[in-house]
């Protein structure tokens, strides 16, 4: 009997210094909880540097002989540009945080998937290849010319081709079913259209 009130007293001791040590007093952030940064991932371990990402599109980031394996512009009659793209989907696992590991599905090994950019009214073409293991697709937000539902097999190619337009910030993602899952899983990216005579882009932030 004593025994049984000497545990229950220590029992009732230790849930109160428990709560204790979690309550926030005077909030400070998270300190009270006892969160924080506990250290960073890298450019290797999640496939892109994000503040590269965000300064790079139509892989402007790679020297200009790997680029060119991944993306080329040609003049066409009317002034615009026939942009061509590469694509490949592939399974990639990447550390979102120090030795968290998320089974991912990449475009190109990255998520978000590389920025496309072109200007109004040019000819956009992406060669795309799926080498994940399930079946995926491209679909672009904005005027596109394929069905969402033209899934693309394990070790198979599509070619989607489709004029820019509108300008605007859109959205492009694999389509496949379950939605929700292909895109939770990495398949999506940013695809920018610029406004016809706006102007050349800015190479630098400065
Ligand atoms: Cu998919």
């Amino acid at each position: 009997m004593v025994l049984r009130k000497i545990y229950w007293t220590v029992t009732l001791i230790l849930c109160a210094a428990a709560l204790w040590s979690q309550a926030p007093s005077g909030y400070e952030g998270n300190k009270g909880l006892g969160m924080g940064t506990v250290g960073t991932t890298g450019e290797d371990a999640i496939g892109i540097d994000p503040t590269t990402y965000l300064r790079t599109w139509n892989f402007n980031d790679l020297p200009e002989d790997v680029r060119s394996s991944f993306y080329r512009e040609t003049p066409r009659e009317d002034g615009s540009l026939l942009r061509e793209y590469w694509f490949t989907a592939v399974d990639r696992e990447i550390e979102v945080a120090p030795g968290v590991v998320f089974p991912a599905w990449t475009y190109n090994g990255q998520v978000p998937g590389p920025t496309i950019r072109a200007t109004e009214g040019d000819l956009v073409r992406i060669y795309f290849t799926n080498a994940g293991t399930r079946p995926h697709t491209m679909h672009f937000h904005g005027y596109h010319g394929s069905l969402p539902e033209d899934f693309v097999f394990l070790g198979d190619s599509f070619t989607y081709e489709f004029e820019a337009l509108p300008f605007g910030v859109h959205l492009y993602h694999c389509h496949s079913t379950r939605l929700t899952q292909h895109i939770h899983k990495g398949l999506y990216g940013v695809y920018i259209v610029d406004p016809k005579g706006a102007g050349p882009w800015p190479t630098s932030w400065s």
